[in-house]
This record gives C-alpha cells, structure tokens and sequence, in this order.
C-alpha cells in the first residue's frame, strides 16, 4: 500500500471512501471527495497509473493500492467503494473481483454511464451476496467530476444514508442546495441519467438547429456569437448556450477562420441517446424531440452520401427578407418553446417508467439536481421544478400555468421559424418535430379515425364511434377491393 500521508496516520485511520478507475472522470471525482475532508484509497488495474496519480497528489489525504485486497483492506465499514471503468463487461469483471473480499453491507456504487438495466441485474445480484449496489449516473465531464458534478443516485434506501454526507458534499450547488437526491431503488438513477442524456442530445440539436437558420440567413460567426452569449443572460441561460457563444468565438490557431468552420460536419455518439429512443418506444411515449436529434446525428455521419446527394437533388434558393433582429426573436421562441417540449416529453418517460417501476420518483426534485454541475444545467429548471411541486400529478408539462402562457405567447413565432426553414429548404428537424408534437396534443381531433377505419377495412380490427359509449367497438363490412 502506498499513500501520500505518513505510513502511521493511514495505517492507523482506515479510507472514508475508496474508487476503482482511474481514468479522468475517476481522478477528479477522487480529487473533489479528497478535498472535502475525506480520505480517500484508490485503485488503478494498470498500477502504474495509481502510482502516477498518488505521486502527482503530494500530501492529500490519498492511499494508493497496489491490489484489490489491499484496497479493500484499507477501508472503513461499512466500505463504500466507487467503481468508475468503462461502461459493460469491466464493470462486472471489478465486482467480481471485489466480491470474495467484501463484507455484508458493503456498498458498491457504479458511477459509469451503465445500461439501467445492467444495474437492476447488478443490483439483484449483489443484495443475494448481502451486498448493497447503488448505481449513480455523475453527469458534468471531467470539470464536473472535479468541481461538482449532478449525481442521480438509485440503490436501496439504505444505501442513501450512508452516502449522503460524501455525495451531498461533492455535488455541485444551487442556491446552496446539493445536486444531489436520491432518486429511487434499483436502475432509478442510471435511468433517470440516461434520459439526461437523451434530453442533452435534443438541446444540443435545438441549438445547432438555431445556428443554421442564422448562418443561412447570412449571420457572421461573431453576430451568431453575440445572439448566443446575449440570450445567456435571459431566460435561456443554460451551460450548452453559454458553451456555444464560446465555441463561436473561437478562432482557428492555423487558419485564422472561426474554428467551428474547419470542424467537419460529421456527428459522433456514444449510445445514451440511442438507449433512450428504444425505451421509449418500448414504453409507446413520444419523445420525438430527442428522436429527431440522434437521427440529425446519424444523418451527419452520413458526409459522404449526402455530399453525392446535394448535386442531385434540388431544393430552394435561401432568401430571408427579415430583419435580422426580428428574425433572433422569432428563433429565440422557437428554440424556447422546442425545449419546453423536449422536457416535456422527457419528464413523460421518466414519470411513464417510474410508475412502471413503482420508483416513487420526485419529477421536482430531478429537475431540481439538474440545475446545477451537468451538461444541461439551465435557468429554466426552476420552473419545472416549481411546476412538479405545484402539482404532483401533472399529466404534461405543457399544462402547467407557467408552461401554457409560455407556449401561447411563442407558438406563433415558433410556426413561423418552422415554416422559413421549410420554404428555405433548411433542415430542422428538432424544432419541427416539437412543433408537430404541440399541434397533435392540443387537437382535439386527429385524422386517427381514418386510421381505425383502414385497420378495420383490412384487418377487422374495428373501432369505436363518436356517437357511443367507449369501450363499444364496432366493425363494418367493407366493400370488397379487387387488385
Ligand atoms: P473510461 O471509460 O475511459 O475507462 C477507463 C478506465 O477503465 C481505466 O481506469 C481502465 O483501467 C478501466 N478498465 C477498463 Br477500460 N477495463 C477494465 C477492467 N476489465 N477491469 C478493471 N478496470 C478496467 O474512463 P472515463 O472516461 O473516466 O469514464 C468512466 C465512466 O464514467 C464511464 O462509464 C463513462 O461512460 C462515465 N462518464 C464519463 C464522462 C466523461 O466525460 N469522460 C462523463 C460522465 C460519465 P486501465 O487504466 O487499467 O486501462
């Protein structure tokens, strides 16, 4: 074993806490634990990088481990040890190897970005072995990880209580309030982290969304720049719209050109968000939003195809004839009243699992921990949080008093930007696809019984008529059709 403080104070003081995964957001998770007062052991399964990391960290309150049963040795009990490697398979090599070292109640956190279903056999698994598995999505990067990140921890409710002083200590803060809850039993965090992410994935796209009808419209990078970092002072302040200002900014080191002009437009991902659409359409919510920002993404990577494709298939010369500050506020509306849809549908899918799952999730409380340390911090949690506490029953965010004014005083500005984009032939598929899902959840009637006739026409699958009571199905005999 090796530590930074004298051999006698660590053999005589067992760890607080103890992380497994040093890689970055393991480093600096371990560095703001560290810095709160508690003293931390850590393990690395290459060693070099434990040696490195204890000999980088002079005279913190740190103890290096060499082995596994070092490591575990080290602890305090019940032990409470972080696991933070790569996502899947070593996540489950590390448990089994900490579990013939472990004893009953020992608490395993996986801080990863696991699969929500991974944690509920995790979890299951572990409370057979007298063990508690608490699964925590950490949301905020590496700066996040070292500073304060949004932590969604699930888990038995046991396990909150012996967590809370260290996560309540490490997480970011809002108005002096910890980003922290704990979230529910089982996969409730990972989930709820999950659906974070697919939520980031739709505001990321609105954004993108917002920059392209500005570029079209002939907007320089410095003018687009400007919008962004003013509309961070107003009631979109968030973290990715001042990351955004920033971004544009940024000049190229090589070419002089704004920086974002040289990076290619080809999209990357990870699968959280993927993860997120399959949920849902298992659990039949629409989260269209998030939908059309992984395929917006999928599309992009698509360069090569759709460099063939812009010489073949025509589309509209863009001619904007709007004044360029009546054009930022219609954009502004747009993008607004788009997120107000995306958290809408994301807060339906987690109130759709969490009843499901019997989590007893507090929707208020999540978007409260989200205010602060993750990627989608922003002013505007606030009022979903205000509107969830208001009413715990709230069948859709739009409903909520705040959210209905918002969305009347928007949506025409809204329709508006969707309808340029449309006619100037500019893609926008995250800001179309809220608008369509605004305009279907208020109809009053949808062409949905055109729809029962045709399933009924060629599948009998009857249906149900305007003039009788529901739950009455009717069926008709169609007219034969030859060919
Ligand atoms: P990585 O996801 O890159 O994982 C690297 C770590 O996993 C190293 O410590 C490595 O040990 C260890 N590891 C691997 Br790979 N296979 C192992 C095995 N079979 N047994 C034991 N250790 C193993 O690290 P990260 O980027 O710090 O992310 C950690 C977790 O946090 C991931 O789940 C990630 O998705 C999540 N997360 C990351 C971010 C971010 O911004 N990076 C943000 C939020 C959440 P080695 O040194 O011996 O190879």
């Amino acid at each position: 074993m090796k530590d930074t403080m004298s051999s006698t104070s660590t053999e005589s003081k067992k760890s607080d806490f103890g992380l497994i995964g040093l890689a970055v957001m393991g480093q600096n998770l371990v560095l703001n634990v560290e810095s709160r007062g508690f003293q931390v052991s850590v393990f690395n399964r290459t060693t070099d990088k434990t040696d490195e990391f204890v000999a980088k960290n002079p005279g913190k309150k740190l103890v290096g481990c060499d082995t596994l049963e070092a490591f575990v040795q080290s602890l305090a009990l019940p032990r409470k040890i972080q696991i933070m490697v790569k996502a899947g398979a070593p996540v489950d090599q590390v448990i089994e190897q900490l579990i013939p070292l472990l004893d009953k109640d020992d608490i395993v956190i996986d801080g990863g970005n696991s699969l929500y279903t991974d944690t509920e056999r995790r979890d299951a698994y572990l409370a057979g072995k007298g063990l508690r598995f608490v699964g925590a999505g950490v949301s905020g990067g590496e700066e996040g990880a070292r500073k304060g990140p949004a932590i969604m921890p699930g888990g038995p409710a046991s396990t909150w209580e012996v967590m809370k002083p260290i996560f309540e200590s490490i997480a970011a803060k809002v108005d002096g309030e910890p980003c922290v809850i704990h979230i529910g039993p089982g996969g409730a965090g990972h989930y709820v982290k999950m659906i974070h992410n697919g939520i980031e994935y739709g505001d990321m796209q609105l954004i993108c969304e917002a920059y392209s009808l500005f570029k079209a419209a002939g907007f320089t990078t410095d003018e687009m720049a400007a919008i962004f970092n003013e509309w961070n002072e107003g009631d979109l302040q968030s973290y990715l719209i001042q990351i955004t200002g920033k971004a544009l900014e940024q000049k190229d080191p090589e070419t002089g050109n704004a920086l974002v002009d040289m990076i290619l437009d080809k999209a990357g991902q990870k699968g959280t968000g993927q993860w997120t659409l399959i949920n849902a359409a298992e659990q039949a919510i629409v989260i269209s939003t998030i939908n059309a920002a992984v395929e917006a993404r999928v599309l992009s990577s698509q360069k090569k195809q759709r460099v063939v494709a812009s010489k073949l298939l025509q589309g509209p010369k863009p001619a904007f004839s709007i004044e360029k500050k009546a054009l930022v506020d219609k954009v502004h509306d747009a993008l607004y009243a788009s997120k107000v849809v995306s958290y809408t549908q994301g807060f339906d899918l987690i109130k759709t699992m969490g009843e499901k799952k019997q989590w007893g999730l507090d929707l208020g409380g999540i978007a409260s921990i989200w205010r602060g340390g993750c990627i989608i911090r922003a002013r505007f949690l606030n009022r979903i949080t205000d509107a969830y506490r208001n009413d715990k029953a709230l069948t859709n965010l739009m409903l909520d008093p705040f959210f209905q004014d918002l969305l009347n005083s928007t949506q025409q500005n809204w329709r508006e930007v969707v309808a340029m984009a449309v006619s100037n032939g500019i893609p926008v598929p995250a800001f179309g696809a809220s608008l369509a899902y605004y305009d279907s959840y208020r109809a009053e009637r949808l062409p949905a019984n055109l729809l029962q006739a045709q399933r009924d026409f060629f599948g009998a699958h009857t249906y149900e008529r305007v003039d009788k009571p529901e739950g009455q199905f009717f069926h008709t005999a169609w007219p034969e059709v030859i060919g």
